[in-house]
């Protein structure tokens, strides 16, 4: 039987996600409840099936959005739709199996244990990783690390983390940017700047091929320009926070 929250919900954002999304959505629902889909204007006929699903599980609530808006803006209308209900914290998970359901109660007891810091995915990566985006992580994470003065991001890109949700709308609504694929290392910067700390757990990370169901949305060109953006306005932030930060760090 799956841990039932009314505090804590597993909260999965999904574009076109692939033929793994209703196993992805099960292994869900079989550690936790409630489990909400935020279908982000997907045109491959997943939200039928889900809402399908919802009828025969009542801790699963499909949440359709005509237009597609991207990862971060999907995870934002879902927690300030969960904050309205009463929850005080979202688990984030891909929707096309990458992510390990099997650690849900792990993550939701280590925020229940502290539940103002941000819980993060440390991803351990299997062999069939593409060496690219392995190594693309490595710039990522340093960049974080050093606009976040070393606080200890573990990583800056797995999406399978727990967020104390009031923080992350405050941010969210002060930023008009994080709406897609910047959304989880702006994210974890800022909620840094803003005094959460993460503590991190390891977790996998498979890569499926596309034959075994794989899709991935991530486009090197555009969203590696994304992502050096996203970098280039943190390092702006990072400078001009630079003495509260020193300051932090040293008392
Ligand atoms: N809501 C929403 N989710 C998205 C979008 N693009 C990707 N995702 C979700 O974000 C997760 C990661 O995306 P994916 O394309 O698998 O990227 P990758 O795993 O980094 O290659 C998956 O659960 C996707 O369904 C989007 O435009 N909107
Ligand atoms: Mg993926």
């Amino acid at each position: 039987m799956p841990s039932v929250s009314t505090s804590h919900l597993v909260l999965i954002p999904s574009y076109n996600p692939g033929p793994k999304v209703l196993d992805t959505v099960r292994a869900a629902l079989a550690q936790w409840s409630p489990v909400w889909v935020v279908v982000d204007g997907s045109t491959d006929g997943s939200a039928e099936r889900l809402q399908e699903l919802a009828t025969e599980d009542a801790g699963l609530r499909v949440i359709v959005l005509p237009e597609n808006r991207g990862k971060g803006a999907a995870v934002l209308e879902g927690i300030t739709r969960a904050a309205a209900e009463g929850y005080t914290h979202a688990l984030t998970m891909d929707s096309d199996g990458q992510h390990p359901a099997d650690l849900i109660p792990a993550f939701m007891a280590a925020s229940q244990a502290e539940p103002a810091k941000m819980v993060l995915g440390k991803p351990v990566f299997d062999a069939d990783a593409p060496a690219l985006r392995v190594n693309g992580r490595k710039v990522s994470n340093g960049w974080a690390n050093l606009e976040t003065l070393w606080m200890g991001i573990g990583d800056s890109l797995y999406g399978f983390r727990v967020y104390p949700i009031v923080p992350l709308i405050k941010i969210m609504q002060a930023n008009r940017f994080m709406r897609r694929f910047d959304f989880d290392p702006e994210a974890v910067v800022r909620l840094c700047w803003a005094g959460v700390q993460p503590r991190n757990i390891n977790a996998p990370v498979r890569y499926f091929r596309a034959d075994e169901g794989g899709v991935s949305h991530f486009r090197y060109l555009r969203d590696n320009t994304l992502l050096t953006w996203m970098h280039t306005r943190l390092f702006m932030g990072f400078l001009l926070r630079l003495p509260v930060l020193i300051f932090r760090r040293l008392t």
